[in-house]
């Protein structure tokens, strides 16, 4: 008996972290057995995060609806309340019900969904523009409103990390972009395909040779934020991380007229041997 109670308080704690996780009061950066997604830091994120609650809700009813179903079958229709068996095989009502419902609950789904998937692909009213350009393997930034504005983004090896740097994850130049603005993001690669992908900020994006792809943030709170190229693209596929450092405007209108003195002369190495590899 005592084992079983501690069970049940075993199992009520494990519940209860589940649901704080899904709560919207998450650490900003990701820690050891964290649940749920990183703290939203963009419009798109707070409704992919919102929609993503709401899916939540849905599942949960209807898991729990064919849980007590099951349950009350397994009851109801057992053998021994049952020793001679029913030959019922259809229930017009019953068939159309099981099948409109879901359908209706599928378009209460897809209607956000759908929503959602317009609001994230592209921001009418762009205020910046920021192209981002993948490469075998680091990635290199273009501010087009800042002029020559260009420079690569390399991994730090693990040997030359500082204290409190990230492994895997901290770069030489991080991307700095300003909060409250909405930015549009144009992507590029020059040799295979890869995937600019924020997590906090709700934006993923394939860099693809030959086109020019598009994609929207619009950062909320100022910070560092991490992502990853999430397609695979080669044996370094794991070593080009991404750092997106978010300003106040007028911290970024300082660091902008800083970048054009600093980066003047170093354009990106988007060179011509690089693109006829
Ligand atoms: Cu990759």
């Amino acid at each position: 008996m005592l084992k079983i109670a501690q069970m049940m308080q075993r199992l009520g704690f494990a519940l209860m972290a589940l649901l704080a996780g899904i709560g919207p009061a998450l650490a900003a950066e990701p820690k050891p057995w964290q649940l749920g997604f990183q703290e939203p830091a963009s419009l798109v994120k707070i409704r992919i995060h919102d929609f993503h609650d709401f899916l939540l809700v849905v599942i949960t009813l209807i898991s729990v609806f064919v849980l007590a179903l099951l349950a009350y079958i397994c009851v109801k229709f057992r053998k021994s309340a049952n020793p001679t068996p029913s030959k019922t095989t259809h229930n017009t009502s019953l068939e159309v019900l099981w099948t409109v419902i879901p359908a209706v609950i599928l378009v209460v789904i897809a209607v956000p969904s759908f929503k959602l998937l317009f609001y994230g692909d592209r921001t009418p009213n762009p205020e910046m523009t920021l192209k981002v350009i993948g490469h075998q393997w680091y990635w290199s930034y273009e501010y087009p409103d800042l002029g020559e504005v260009k420079f690569d983004s390399n991994m730090i090896a693990d040997k030359d990390l500082k204290p409190g740097q990230k492994r895997l994850l901290d770069v030489d130049q991080p991307v700095v972009l300003p909060i409250n603005t909405n930015i549009r993001v144009q992507f590029a690669s020059t040799n295979v395909m890869h995937s600019w992908f924020m997590p906090a900020l709700g934006i993923q994006v394939y860099t693809t040779p030959g086109r020019l792809n598009e994609g929207w943030v619009n950062i909320t709170k100022e910070g560092t934020y991490y992502g990853q190229c999430n397609q695979i693209c080669g044996v370094n596929h794991g070593f080009m991380p991404i750092k997106v450092q978010a300003l106040s405007k007028d911290a970024y209108a300082k660091w902008a007229e800083e970048a054009k003195k600093k980066f003047a002369q170093t354009p990106a190495s988007t060179n011509v041997a690089e693109l006829k590899r």
